[in-house]
């Protein structure tokens, strides 16, 4: 049936991401301000966003100290290209943001998202062993249900059916860990499940030995599962998945587009886990989501492997218009003073037994059948209607919108990733929203 011009004819003209578009004309969600936690609708309401906006507005919005760098920033230096020139801001960005990664990741490459940070990574990837005379090593690895943005590169080690049925072949030579999850093994988990980790990578070995590690370049994943709805690792898979990549010459990139920059409690999730990737990928919280901004932070080998095995002239045939620009750059320089002058990561730290209480104390409610967390991170499952996927959680959404709470639903699950700024008040009210949610849906 063709799709009749919805009431809201001045809404047609935007497609809209990621969105049942029709639905939401009909009955459109319209953000006019936004200002610490909380949005204000175009009706005037007040709704506390209790997703960071999308797990990237970690200090709360409009932070004055980033918006305020931001105007200065568009009246002294509007645009530079990264091509050949530079502004200092970058390099002092690169250097803050260097100083808080593990082991020797030093080398930030600038990007405008997280899916072009993911894109970056695996092109980086191949062309390091290219470089090192390892051509033959191809073939990238992500993960069932893993989520790395919506490049072909990203979808193709992504591992979420709707984003990649409809597009075609996708890369060639990907393969997929499983995903590292038994809701019947570890339902109502506080932290990381304390599983077998060998369950979920065997898969690796095996993979391993049918094609060879000298045909395989990286292996991809998000070390805490943000997108298919807040999963947890089990306690050692990441330490395991670094031994087994190692042992193999097998570069590992940890995607840190949500996990990087306080949310688990610690700068980053190599951080947290004691656990040191090759590669990262960054955005969303790098400048708070002021500016559009991802990053790709390499560690010594691969910068050096680039720089000593090119004899002249460019050493990477690849980047962007707007890397590192001033306005994004500007946004980031503030955001990382502010996670420091603010002591984000501690406050995080701190209160993530708290959120943990609040959100475990939704157990026994109608509905919920995984209670999920880590960080100022929270997930739960909901049981389908009439084996309808995605069409309750989708109602408690809805429902939790209407009581003045913004979550995120995908699927069976609903994400909640408070702003990290949150004290215990301000975390009470998500909790006791979701609550009544839950029991008015049915
Ligand atoms: N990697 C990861 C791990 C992400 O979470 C991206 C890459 C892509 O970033 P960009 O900036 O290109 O959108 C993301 C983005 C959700 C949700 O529902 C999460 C994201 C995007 C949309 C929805 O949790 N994360």
């Amino acid at each position: 049936m063709k799709h009749t011009s919805s009431k809201n004819d001045t809404l047609s003209a935007y497609w809209m991401p990621f969105t049942p578009n029709k639905a939401f004309k009909e009955e459109p969600r319209l953000y006019s301000s936004a200002r610490g936690l909380y949005y204000t609708t175009t009706e005037g309401r007040k709704i506390l966003d209790a997703f960071s906006g999308l797990w990237c507005s970690n200090l709360g919005h409009c932070h004055p100290k980033i918006s305020e760098a931001i105007q200065n920033q568009a009246s002294k230096l509007d645009y530079s290209t990264a091509f050949n020139f530079g502004h200092e801001g970058a390099f002092e960005l690169a250097n803050v943001i260097a100083d808080q990664f593990p082991g020797d990741l030093n080398h930030v490459f600038f990007t405008n998202s997280g899916s072009e940070a993911v894109d970056t990574a695996l092109k980086m990837a191949l062309a390091y062993h290219r470089i090192n005379g390892e051509g033959t090593r191809t073939r990238l690895i992500g993960r069932v249900n893993g989520y790395h943005g919506v490049g072909f590169g990203g979808i193709s080690v992504g591992g979420m059916v709707n984003n990649r049925k409809f597009f075609g072949s996708l890369l060639s030579g990907v393969d997929h860990l499983p995903f590292p999850y038994n809701s019947e093994k570890t339902a109502f988990t506080r932290g990381e499940p304390d599983t077998d980790p060998m369950e979920y990578l065997t898969e690796l070995e095996n993979i391993i030995a049918l094609h060879d590690a000298s045909t395989i370049a990286a292996v991809i994943v998000e070390p805490v599962i943000g997108s298919a709805g807040m999963f947890l690792p089990p306690k050692g898979y990441l330490k395991k998945l670094r031994e087994i990549t190692k042992k193999h010459g097998i570069l590992l990139i940890f995607d840190e587009v949500i996990t990087a920059f306080g949310r688990l409690g610690a700068a980053n999730a190599a951080s947290y886990f004691g656990v040191t990737p090759d590669i990262c990928t960054l955005a969303k919280g790098i400048n708070n989501a002021a500016v559009p901004m991802g990053a790709v932070i390499a560690d010594e080998k691969i910068y050096d492997t680039f720089l000593d095995g090119t004899k002249a002239g460019v050493e990477f045939f690849h980047g962007y218009t707007y890397s590192a620009h001033p306005l994004a750059v500007a946004a980031g320089l503030a955001a990382q003073k502010a996670y420091q002058e603010e002591a984000i990561y501690d406050h995080v730290k701190a209160n993530a037994k708290y959120f943990e209480d609040g959100l475990h104390s939704l157990k026994g409610s109608p509905h919920i059948t995984d209670i999920r967390n880590i960080g100022f991170a929270g997930g739960l499952t909901i049981a389908q209607r009439d084996g309808i996927a995605g069409a309750r959680a989708y109602d408690l959404f809805l429902k939790a919108y209407e009581l003045g709470i913004a979550v995120r639903s995908n699927g069976d699950t609903i994400a909640i990733a408070p702003i990290l700024t949150s004290q215990p008040k301000d975390l009470d009210p998500i909790i006791s929203a979701l609550s009544k949610a839950v029991n008015e849906i049915n």
